[in-house]
């Protein structure tokens, strides 16, 4: 996910390099009692979305990023989001007489703080510094096309502290670009980001997290964020512990990100999709595959149920 234009793809290309070397492995959730957690009577509940009525909560949520237009290979528009049936729908189809032109459209929604702007109403969204969040999503079946829930520091983020995370992190709690991966489609993972996306990156990443019917069926996706680090989960079970790759936490708050991004790269301000350019400029089919192996006449929904946060009492 990144608001890594670049070097997400670079990033990730290199998380499959090191697949391919064995230094990332396929893991099996481990369904133990001793692995599992649910936030019980020592923790309070700060935030619940439901995506109950028919359109989205503009005073928590506004699209992301406030603009619609070119995002990696396709285009975020406000009116892929829906809310319908008890749940947040981001829909990822291709138009071919879409707003900009023909092309994969998709988008997103946050719950940063806003004024007003650009035609779109003011949004007291929602932020916490730790705690445990939660969505139940069912991911959608796409190739060169990723849903994600995800976290990014609130404010003016410039992560300008080079060294440390503890001025702010992105928390990928989950990705899911792995569905051209055919035999191992049924994977996610989880991530973190710090230090901006220039040279001082440094970025951490959980193994692939084996998620059974993973496109057939509702998930929950989860984050503990506490002084000892973030710690992951599916379906309720711990699937990966880390602190960031330097080795800190983030003590900033944080506001929640759901959305699809379209595999790809811009040029001359147009979206390829599903491409990218190799360390000699020449075009390729990008690390998350291309759209163009989806089917054009259908639209692959990216449906969350809820999102809730809670709050360890003191
Ligand atoms: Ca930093
Ligand atoms: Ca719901």
């Amino acid at each position: 996910m990144l608001k890594k234009i670049m070097c997400g793809s670079i990033c990730l290309l290199l998380v499959l390099l090191l697949c391919s070397c064995g230094g990332k492995k396929i893991r099996e959730i481990e369904k133990t009692p001793d692995n599992a957690f649910a936030p019980d009577d020592n923790w309070e509940l700060t935030f619940s979305e439901d995506f109950n009525g028919d359109s989205l909560d503009r005073n928590t949520w506004h699209y992301a990023y406030s603009e619609e237009g070119v995002r990696r290979g396709g285009w975020w528009v406000d009116d892929a989001v829906l809310v319908e049936n008890g749940n947040l729908v981001i829909r990822t189809e291709y138009r071919e007489n879409g707003k900009f032109g023909a092309g994969w459209y998709t988008g997103g929604i946050e719950s940063s703080p806003r004024e007003a702007e650009n035609g779109q109403p003011a949004c007291a969204g929602f932020s916490q510094t730790g705690g445990y969040f939660e969505a139940r999503c069912k991911v959608p079946a796409t190739y060169g096309n990723w849903a994600a829930f995800w976290l990014m520091p609130v404010g003016d983020f410039k992560d300008d502290v080079f060294g440390t995370g503890e001025d702010g992190a992105e928390i990928d709690i989950f990705e899911s670009p792995f569905m051209y991966w055919k035999e191992h489609q049924n994977v996610i993972s989880h991530a973190v980001h710090v230090d901006g996306y220039g040279e001082e990156l440094a970025s951490i990443g959980s193994d692939y997290i084996e998620v059974e019917n993973l496109y057939d069926e509702f998930h929950t996706f989860g984050l503990k964020w506490d002084e000892t680090g973030y710690t992951f989960y599916v379906d309720g079970y711990e699937t990966w512990h880390t602190k960031d790759a330097l080795d800190t936490v983030c003590n900033v708050p944080a506001y929640l990100l759901l959305s699809c991004e379209v595999a790809g790269i811009v040029e001359d301000e147009k979206p390829l999709p599903g491409q990218e350019r190799n360390a000699d400029g020449e075009l390729t089919v990008n690390w998350a595959g291309t759209p163009e192996d989806n089917d054009k006449t259908k639209a692959y929904d990216f449906l969350v149920d809820y999102v809730k946060v809670y709050r360890e009492k003191a």
